[in-house]
């Protein structure tokens, strides 16, 4: 079976994997219009497929922001795989970049989405970094939103009493959502807040604590410190906890989240990223360059504003929100 074929079958005639392939559809719906109307173009330049073909595409993939070592990997595959199957349409091209694209995400391991690491029946604990702005606050509300929807019972902790607001902002979502936010007072010690959040969380026989911090302190150094000592107040408090380590990055930052994902990695164990705006960037390639690059998963994707809007993480859905229009007019 063709590889849009597949995807289609799968994102398609189905209420639950269509809403999404629609999120992922709307959400990369930039990316979508600059990246896809580059490799038509690049088809209607290049009837056949040969040397030049593969520079213009390299081209087309460095400026989606793949990453330049992830682009090298993608074209050797894409070479290999246009000679095997003996290929001299450009056209046909297509099919074969967007299967390697899956391929190229996940690599060896078998392509299954990688799932937040719970723990199941006991308090599970997610610690959310990353620098002022990317999305870390918000991404917590959506995720409370998604986990109480499943039936969880979700406990928030306001770790971030640096910036003014910070506390107000995850009550509201506290209050949205409708899950409780423990909380001290601005200027307090996060460490503290921390502390306080697990008891609470323990005394309410919670299912998961969601931890937000700080994205900006004095200096860097202070942050890193500080995140540290959240970490061991976790560690201390609950054998095994933290249970995931979320980086949050903004996708339309480019190779500035990918300085700031080793920062991080340098001094906390990142278990995942949540990659938020894919939805404000024509560059959703990047979400490959950190798979490849940095060996981190991509666990979510924030594809806008709203409450739904936050998205496991799936390198086929991803695709389809890619490819959508040549995807669905696959008569096949
Ligand atoms: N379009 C879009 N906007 C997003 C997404 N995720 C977050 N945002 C917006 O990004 C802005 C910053 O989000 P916050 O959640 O406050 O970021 P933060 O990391 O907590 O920032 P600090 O608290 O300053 O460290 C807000 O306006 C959010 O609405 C997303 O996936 N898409
Ligand atoms: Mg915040």
């Amino acid at each position: 079976m063709s590889f849009f074929k597949k995807l289609k079958e799968k994102f398609t005639g189905n209420t639950e994997t269509e809403e999404v392939s629609d999120k992922y559809k709307e959400g990369l719906s930039k990316t979508r219009g600059s990246f896809s109307s580059k490799i038509n173009d690049l088809v209607a330049k290049y009837r056949k497929v040969d040397e030049d073909f593969f520079e213009d595409l390299e081209e087309i993939l460095i400026s989606a922001d793949v990453g330049v070592s992830t682009v090298m990997d993608l074209i050797d595959e894409l070479k290999m795989e246009v000679k095997r199957q003996n290929i001299k349409d450009s056209a046909k091209v297509k099919e074969v970049i967007s299967e390697k694209l899956v391929d190229i995400y996940y690599g060896d391991e078998d392509s299954s989405v990688e799932e937040l690491q719970l723990n199941d029946g006991e308090l599970s604990i997610v610690l959310f970094v990353g620098v002022n702005g990317v999305g870390k606050t918000t991404t917590i509300g959506k995720l409370a939103h998604k986990l109480k929807s499943e039936g969880k019972n979700v406990v928030l902790a306001a770790g971030d009493t640096f910036r003014a607001g910070a506390i107000e902002q995850l009550e509201v979502w506290g209050e949205r959502v409708g899950v409780e936010v423990v909380k001290h007072s601005a200027g307090s010690d996060p460490a503290a807040v921390i502390y306080d959040g697990v008891q609470a969380a323990k005394s309410r026989n919670a299912d998961v604590l969601l931890c937000d911090t700080a994205g900006r302190l004095q200096n860097k150094v202070n942050l890193m410190n500080e995140l540290s000592k959240v970490k061991r107040v976790i560690e201390r408090e609950v054998p095994g906890a933290p249970h995931e380590v979320l980086l949050v990055l903004d996708a339309t930052t480019g190779q500035n989240a990918m300085s700031q994902a080793k920062t991080f990695s340098e001094s906390t164990d990142v278990s995942g990223i949540v990659l938020t705006k894919l939805d404000g960037t024509a560059k959703g390639g990047i979400v490959l360059a950190i798979r490849n690059e940095l060996q981190i998963p991509v666990k979510f994707v924030g594809l806008g504003e709203k409450v739904t809007d936050l998205q496991a993480f799936d390198a086929s859905a991803f695709v389809y929100g890619l490819f959508a229009d040549l995807i669905e007019e696959n008569k096949e």
